[in-house]
């Protein structure tokens, strides 16, 4: 695998300032698969530099020209594709097909819609007496997470550039190979010196001196609720723009007239995908009463197919393994029923979990109210509709979800109930359209689509 011991700043791969590196270790096995430079504050500030030096030339470039250099960007991403999905696997751990169909393919999709909508967004609109101009925040400060390495990247990168911004990456600590081809792919699409720079670093340190620089007039952050707090904080005490999206415990409510079979299964599935690494998992099944115990068997039967280290990955680090473990032993210790799997880990190496089911979950419990981040479904019974309502909005979160009914008018008036940001109906299919993000302690902001670019604009408007 092809990498580098440097950092892409201003247009080219340059020495970080100190010497101190980070390991890169593969999840399936424990092996180190290489390392990356530990950037220092330094390195955050010549980043920071280079961005504010390219950002008049970027802001005053056409939206058309733009949206080509999108469009190119989208097809770099395209034909690296198998190396894209190999490096995710060999950092983040998931299997081969799923590296492609999702941490590979998802980023091409993402980009090619914020090629799309650079060319079509109308960055000037007429209001009365008024024109509104849509005008670059300026210098972006993107701090992403290793869940979908690539996919959060393209998320905050694909719309700063659309509208006008110039960005500073400082990508996970765990999963820092993407990004580096990620910024190879910007590279060779023509993004010109400094629009797009990439400092690799621990988070308290490279991430911290990003999130406190000056330099810096919007932080686009996405990650754990405590780490997106001191950002919100740091960004309120500088009165600049922040988007933050945080975790989840999105509910997946069965009605009595949805095709049960059917919801279990997609359910299960959304919950095991990237080993349960995904902020708007449907990690809370809610299902009356009267299916409940049909439910549980069904959703036991599903999740004994995932055999770890075939159709399921490790966990992306040692620490997110004890995590999980910590969260199935807490289950059992609330009164909860396994059903499904266990805290015993697989054997061998690797940070495997077994993927579990918990039935007869109350809504008190830490696992109906946490965010697990691990192959963990919880499942939970209610009386009525009156009730499901309740306790799918009763956690501090509110990024996803979903509803299944006989027909879609039956759950698009449920999902009209809940307090979430995105909500499948009756299975749903990804639109890198739709804005994503969260209610309450999800997070603020939305990404995706023209709500996405939206973020990256400052208005401006001229009276006549
Ligand atoms: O996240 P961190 P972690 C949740 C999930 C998971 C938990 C912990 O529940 O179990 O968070 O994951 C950078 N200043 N999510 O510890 O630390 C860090 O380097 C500036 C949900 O890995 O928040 C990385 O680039 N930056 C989630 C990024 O923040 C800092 C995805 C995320 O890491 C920093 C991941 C600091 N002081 C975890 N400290 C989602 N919403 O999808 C760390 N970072």
């Amino acid at each position: 695998m092809k990498q580098h011991d440097a950092m892409y700043i201003d247009g080219s791969w340059r020495p970080a300032e100190g010497s101190g590196t980070i390991a890169v270790v593969n999840p399936a096995d424990e092996q180190v698969i290489g390392t990356v430079p530990a950037g220092s504050a330094a390195d955050v500030d010549a980043a920071v530099r280079a961005a504010r030096a390219a950002l008049p030339g970027w802001a005053a470039t056409p939206p058309a020209a733009r949206a080509d250099l999108l469009a190119a960007l989208r097809d770099q991403l395209a034909a690296r594709a198998e190396e894209i999905a190999a490096t995710v696997t060999a950092e983040l751990g998931s299997p081969l097909a799923f590296s492609a169909a999702v941490h590979a393919g998802l980023p091409v999709a993402v980009c090619g819609s914020y090629a799309e909508l650079a060319r079509t967004y109308a960055f000037e609109e007429t209001l009365g007496n008024s024109t509104v101009l849509l005008e670059p925040v300026g210098v972006v400060g993107a701090i992403t997470p290793w869940n979908y390495p690539l996919h959060q990247i393209v998320a905050k990168v694909a719309p700063a550039l659309a509208a006008g911004c110039t960005v500073v990456l400082k990508p996970a600590e765990d999963t820092p190979l993407v990004a580096q081809l990620f910024a190879e792919c910007a590279d060779a699409a023509g993004v010109p010196a400094g629009v797009f720079n990439l400092v690799t670093g621990l988070g308290p340190v490279a991430g911290q001196a990003l999130a406190e620089h000056d330099g810096v007039d919007l932080l686009s952050f996405t990650g754990s609720t405590a780490v997106g707090r001191q950002i919100g904080a740091l960004a309120g005490a500088a009165v600049k723009r922040v988007a933050l999206e945080l975790g989840g415990k999105s509910a997946n409510v069965i009605l009595p007239s949805a095709d049960l079979g059917r919801a279990v299964a997609v359910g299960v599935a959304n919950v095991m995908a990237n080993s349960g690494q995904t902020c708007s998992a449907w990690t809370r099944m809610l299902v009356h009463t009267d299916r409940y115990d049909e439910a549980v068997a069904l959703a036991a039967a599903a999740v004994a197919k995932y055999v770890p280290g075939e159709r399921i990955g490790p966990l992306v680090s040692a620490r997110q393994r004890d995590r999980v473990r910590g969260y199935i032993e807490r289950g059992i210790a609330e009164g909860a029923t396994v059903v499904a799997g266990g805290p015993e880990a697989p054997a061998g190496a690797g940070y495997y979990v077994t993927p579990t089911v918990f039935a007869e979950v109350t809504p008190d419990m830490a696992i109906a109210q946490e965010e697990i981040f691990g192959p963990v479904l919880s499942i939970l019974r209610y009386e009525d509709e009156d009730d499901a309502v309740r306790i799918a909005n009763g956690t501090v979160y509110g990024l996803a979800g979903a509803v299944w009914a006989g027909d879609d008018a039956e759950a698009v008036a449920f999902a009209r109930r809940l307090d979430t940001g995105q909500v499948d109906i009756n299975g749903g299919r990804f639109n890198p359209l739709a804005p994503f993000g969260g209610y309450k302690r999800s997070g603020v902001g939305r990404e995706l689509g023209p709500h996405g670019l939206a973020e990256y604009l400052h208005t401006k408007s001229l009276q006549f």
